[in-house]
């Protein structure tokens, strides 16, 4: 990308999108476009249409999306079909028709089967069934992948995606019913030793294991994959156009916890509430493929979550 090309980021104030603005601006892009939902509203195929029309982007990063953790998943599956399905056919679409050079779609790990042999490679896309807590939401990131695949075979396109594991950081979702799990427990641990309460109720057995990346390193990536990574005529035909980014390790529910507890500085119980569901026994990615290519994650956990806890306090969440 030339550091003058127009770029359209959807979704910027996400946690996704605005890590996004926030490396593009830092390395010295100056064409960002941008528009908040009241702006363009993502669900509307002709807003879409028009805007696309109108501005033009020659490169678009696509990372509006309805996201969430494992109960808001499990409580309002319909959002997260329809509003997926929606968003994506509609730029993706968009993009075809005003000649968009590059799209990159933003997926996540939960595409892949439930049971999936660890760590998980990009080619173990559709052999098995998904995690039933967030099939819908899966459901519809895989029909993104397959829309940019299907398009770079039918209109020679260069549209492609990237896998993120768990990610957290600043500007993350602090709504104990539908954030995730690392942004739920820092609000968990940090509101029991300001009010001195005893306990704190973690979902789950803690048993399950799970990869967590810092935002800005998924949005070095991005643009690590934009500048090197071109699928090959037989990835559009068979797959896959899509690289998984994480950062090749994993720790236990249970680990997490304590560690967040340290950070934080909580020194009561961790109670474990088990009617709440584990989800996916274990998700961590397969990293060989964006390695080879020579990139690489730069946050450790540890260093990351101290980041996120000092942004929380600075941003304390409305309610
Ligand atoms: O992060 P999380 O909501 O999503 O939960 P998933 C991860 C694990 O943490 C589960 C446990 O085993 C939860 O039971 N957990 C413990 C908690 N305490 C808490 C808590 O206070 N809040 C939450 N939220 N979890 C989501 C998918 O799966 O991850 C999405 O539903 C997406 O589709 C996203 O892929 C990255 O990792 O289980």
């Amino acid at each position: 990308m030339q550091k003058n090309a127009k770029i359209f980021v959807a979704g910027h104030r996400g946690l996704v999108g605005s890590a996004l603005v926030r490396t593009l601006e830092k390395e010295g892009y100056t064409d960002l476009v941008l528009r908040t939902h009241r702006e363009l509203d993502l669900l509307d195929q002709h807003a879409v249409a028009d805007f696309f029309e109108k501005e033009k982007p020659e490169y678009v990063f696509l990372a509006a999306a309805k996201v969430g953790g494992i109960m808001a998943n499990n409580t309002v599956p319909a959002d997260f079909i329809y509003q997926n399905l929606v968003i994506e056919t509609n730029i993706i679409e968009s993009a075809r028709k005003n000649n968009v050079t590059k799209l990159l779609f933003l997926g996540s790990s939960c595409i892949y089967p439930k049971f999936a042999e660890q760590p998980m490679k990009e080619e173990y896309l559709l052999t098995g069934t998904i995690e039933p807590t967030n099939e819908p939401y899966a459901l519809s990131k895989i029909a993104g992948i397959k829309l940019c695949q299907s398009y770079n075979r039918q209109y020679g396109t260069n549209f492609i995606a990237v896998m993120p594991t768990n990610l957290y950081g600043q500007n993350d979702n602090f709504d104990l019913t539908s954030s995730h799990v690392l942004p739920a427990l820092i609000r968990k641990f940090h509101e029991a030793k300001t009010t001195g309460a005893k306990e704190v109720v973690a979902w789950g057995t803690g048993s399950p294991k799970r990869e967590f990346l810092h935002v800005d390193d998924l949005a070095r990536a991005c643009l690590f994959v934009m500048d090197n990574y071109n699928p090959t005529k037989e990835e559009n035909e068979k797959g896959p156009i899509f690289m998984n980014v994480g950062t090749g390790e994993d720790i236990t529910i249970k680990e997490l916890t304590e560690m967040i507890k340290e950070i934080v500085g909580f020194e009561g119980a961790i109670n474990w509430d088990t009617t709440k569901p584990d989800g996916a026994p274990r998700k961590l990615l397969d990293m060989t493929r964006l390695h080879s290519l020579g990139w690489k994650h730069s946050v450790e956990l540890k260093d990351g979550i101290k980041k996120t806890y000092e942004w929380f306090l600075q941003n304390p969440p409305r309610a």
